[in-house]
This record gives C-alpha cells, structure tokens and sequence, in this order.
C-alpha cells in the first residue's frame, strides 16, 4: 500500500505548478476588472508558469458585434501587459487560437453530469427569467472553463468569489475524468483565493458590482478613461448628504461609501481600517478629492501605455501569435494524452 501510494504521490508531483486565468473582451476593462483580477496576476508570474487567456470564446455566449470583439481583444491584452504581466515571462494569447480548448471541451461535456451544471449560480444569476432564450453556450460556460484549466494541467487557478463554484466544478470533472479512465492524468486544480483582490462596486448603485456591461458609463472606471472621466466619475459616484460615519457598524449599511473607501485602499495597498479612520466624519468631497488623485495616478500610466500598445498593432499581434503557439504547444501534447485514454485516438 506504502509503495502505491508513494508511486500516487511522486506521480503528483510531478506536475509543473502552473497557473491560468483569463479575462472576457466583452467590453471596455474598468478598475474592478483590474483590482479584482489582473493586478493580483502580476506575482503570480513570479512563482508559476503562467498563462493569461483572453477569452473570446466565452464572450460570445452573449451577443458580440464582431468588429467590437476584435477591438476588445486587443483592449484586453494590451491592458494584461500595460498592467505589468511581462510576455518575457507569461503566455498572453487569445482562447480561439488554440482550438484544443474546445476539442477538449467536447471529451469533458460528456465527462459532466447536467445535474452538475444545473446547480452553478451564475448561470441562474445571468439567465435570470429568460432561461429558456439565452444560449446554449451561457449554460456549458463551466465545462469550458474547466477545459480552459485541465488542457494545460493547471495547477493553480486565481479565483474570485464570483468562480469559486466553476473551479470545483472542474475539480469534479478532474476527479471523475481520472476515475473513469483509471488515469492520473489531471491535477487537481487548486484556487490562489486572491484575498488582496478587492470586489468593486457601482459607482451608482453600490449593491451592483462594477461590470463591463452596465448600461450606465457613470457606474464604472474604464482603464482608458482620461483624467477628466475619471475625476467627473468620481465626483459624480452616489454617496449620502451627510458626512462619512463615525464607526464601522454604520459604515457597513452604507454600501457606497464603502465602494469608494475599497478602491482607495486597494488601490493604495492600504488596510480598509486605516483608511476608514483617516475619513471618519469627514465630509465625503475630502474623500472625493483625494481618491480622485489616487486613481488618476495609477491609471494614467497604465492608460498610456495601453494607447501606445494598442497603435502598435504588430506588437501585440506578434506577442499573442507567439503565446498561442507556445499555449498550443502544451495543448496538443495534453490533448493526445486525452485521445489516448479515451479511446478516440486513431
Ligand atoms: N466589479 C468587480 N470587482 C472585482 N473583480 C471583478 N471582476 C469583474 N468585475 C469585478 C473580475 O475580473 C475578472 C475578469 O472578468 P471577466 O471579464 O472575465 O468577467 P466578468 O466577471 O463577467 O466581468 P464584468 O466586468 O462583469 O463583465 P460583463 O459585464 O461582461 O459580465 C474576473 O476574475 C472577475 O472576477
């Protein structure tokens, strides 16, 4: 038993940590996209062999003008290496280019039970009353992911609370695929719970997160707005007449003025605490003024540099060729490790 257990073990150990995450080019990034996500990538690539997807194909599961798409992919790319992922060091490419995504999919899709599937929130959540008219797609989202995680054998995957439930989703599927096939093929994927990663509200509706899609360009910072935008945003973002409160209990029934404290600190790298005490039954124009330096501060540079990305069309195009063909590199090798368990090599 000793000596089996000890072959699991060293078999398990044997995977290379690698880590992967992707972001959606359904629109313009905005800060929550990048205090939530991209930011908390950059150590990653540190420690891992990392892999930074732009996934195109998850963002077609709801309606994308194709010009639009392009002009998003590219967005999303430049703002991953504007923000400080390094092409020297991480894989950038975009999900489409590598098509073992979706070969590997298909193997997975008949892996996964429905019932699995009927149980993610997310899709409940985005669906809302129109389950029967959204796509196909918006309903097996998970079973790509997982596939987006196991055709590299990721072994780490930096996740928010909003897709700790995929994650062990893919964890099933992992288990049940190794099962199945009497392989070890897969690792277990394990969550990086980016615990700096902070969750970023609406500026106008503190209860909403910030997102890409909201109808109102006042609820979100876009990582290209100018200095401007930005100051307008912020002195414009919803707040209460009166002065910040005086303790934390009444600070927690007002949800906006705890969206504008969060940014500040995460973007100052500030714990929350300090930061409420230092505004504390101050008038909410003094907190206004000085967040709207902060972000302008560190935006700004990121902000160019992802004009100047974005006018060297080659640039980018040359670095995402080169990561899809070092993705697909790993990809093929893991898809034919898959055929081969499965059965569906020829
Ligand atoms: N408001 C947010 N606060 C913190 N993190 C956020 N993320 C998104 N919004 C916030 C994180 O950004 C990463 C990339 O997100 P995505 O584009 O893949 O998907 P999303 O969560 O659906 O982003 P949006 O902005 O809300 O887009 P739409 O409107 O298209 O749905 C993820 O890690 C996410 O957690």
């Amino acid at each position: 038993l000793l000596k089996k257990c000890l072959k699991i073990m060293s078999k398990k150990d044997s995977f290379v940590q690698r880590v992967l995450s992707g972001v959606q080019p359904t629109g313009g990034l905005h800060i929550g996209n990048y205090l939530g996500a991209i930011k908390n990538f950059i150590p990653l690539q540190e420690k891992y062999e990392s892999l930074f997807c732009v996934v195109d194909l998850h963002a077609i599961t709801v309606w994308q003008d194709p010009n639009e798409l392009l002009l998003n992919k590219r967005e999303v790319a430049a703002a991953f290496i504007a923000s400080g992922i390094d092409p020297s060091k991480s894989i950038i490419f975009n999900q489409s280019n590598v098509p073992e995504h979706t070969q590997l999919s298909w193997v997975l899709n008949c892996v996964a039970r429905i019932g699995w599937l009927n149980r993610m929130t997310q899709f409940k959540d985005k669906a809302g009353k129109n389950r029967e008219n959204v796509s196909v797609g918006l309903y097996t989202y998970p079973i790509l992911m997982a596939s987006d995680i196991m055709i590299y054998k990721a072994t780490h995957v930096p996740v928010g609370e909003d897709q700790k439930q995929h994650l062990e989703l893919t964890r099933d599927i992992v288990l049940k695929f190794n099962n199945d096939f009497k392989v070890n093929l897969f690792p277990m994927p394990e969550p990086i719970i980016m615990e700096k990663a902070a969750r970023i509200m609406s500026l106008r509706d503190g209860a909403k997160k910030m997102s890409k899609s909201d109808a109102s360009e006042y609820s979100r910072i876009m990582l290209t707005d100018s200095d401007d935008e930005i100051s307008k945003k912020i002195k414009k973002a919803k707040t209460d007449a009166k002065p910040l409160p005086d303790t934390i209990k009444e600070l927690e029934r007002m949800p906006e003025a705890n969206n504008l404290l969060t940014i500040f600190s995460a973007f100052e790298e500030e714990k929350f605490d300090l930061v409420f005490k230092r505004y504390q039954g101050k008038n909410f124009s003094d907190l206004k003024k000085d967040l709207i330096e902060i972000v302008i501060n560190k935006i700004g540079p990121i902000r160019q540099e992802m004009i100047k990305l974005t006018n060297d069309e080659k640039y980018l195009e040359d670095i995402l060729k080169s990561g899809s063909e070092k993705a697909e590199h790993i990809a093929s090798g893991v898809l034919k490790e898959v055929y081969d368990a499965t059965g569906l090599k020829f």
